[in-house]
């Protein structure tokens, strides 16, 4: 497709790992507690977006409002059941074709980036044994403004020391998609992502693409 891609920045949760039923368990023991209507539906329009932001998402179906504070203190409780649950992923938890993807790009002096809207990005890269796989990691720790605005992607660039108009992002989620194309790069949908340029039907598809 395009010659001039000289990094690829890869979303972290759905795209290397799907983390989608731990961040489901943690947000429904959340909402149980709380009696608030919480279902797999609901949960995949948290796809790519912020803690705080998703749980503004499930508070649409509650009862009462909440105040700041009520809202951090559930975003918080969720977060730990999250953190519990994501200690039991492993190396084996990598989504198919991505080793095989990454070390061919690796072999081809193209850079790989993580672009994650993830807090828990350290953890989750720890536990699937990549800490120090990649050539920058930008995500939830470093953004003031979460997917769909291009910042976490921006500050992958930049991290590299790459022109955004040499990246690519791959993702899996709508907002994602978004803030690839406000970033100026090219964008690899997987998953249920729609608009991206290209659409993969598995990650090895991406080494044809470049
Ligand atoms: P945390 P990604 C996103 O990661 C998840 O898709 C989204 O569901 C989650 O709310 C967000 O990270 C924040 O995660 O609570 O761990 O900071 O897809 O951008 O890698
Ligand atoms: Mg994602």
């Amino acid at each position: 497709m395009s010659t001039n891609i000289k990094a690829v920045i890869f979303d972290l949760d759905g795209v290397i790992v799907s983390t989608d039923d731990c961040h489901y368990r943690g947000w429904k023991k959340m909402a149980d507690e709380e009696g608030i209507y919480f279902d797999r539906t609901i949960n995949e329009r948290l796809r790519g977006v912020s803690r705080m932001e998703s749980l503004n998402i499930i508070l649409e179906r509650a009862e009462k409002e909440y105040t700041e504070d009520e809202k951090v203190q559930m975003a918080t409780r969720k977060n730990g059941y999250y953190v519990e649950f994501i200690q039991a992923l492993t190396p084996a938890d990598i989504l198919p074709g991505v080793m095989e993807t990454l070390e061919e790009l690796k072999a081809k002096g193209i850079k790989i980036a993580i672009g994650s809207s993830s807090k828990n990005t350290p953890i989750i890269l720890k536990q699937i044994g990549l800490s120090d796989y990649f050539d920058a990691v930008s995500d939830g720790n470093n953004i003031t403004n979460s997917k769909p605005d291009p910042e976490v992607f921006l500050k992958a660039a930049d991290f590299l020391g790459m022109p955004y108009d040499n990246c690519a992002i791959v993702e899996d989620a709508d907002a994602g998609i978004e803030a690839g194309k406000a970033a100026g790069m090219v964008t690899f949908a997987v998953g249920s992502a729609k608009g991206g340029d290209v659409t993969l039907s598995n990650m090895k598809e991406l080494l044809e693409n470049l």
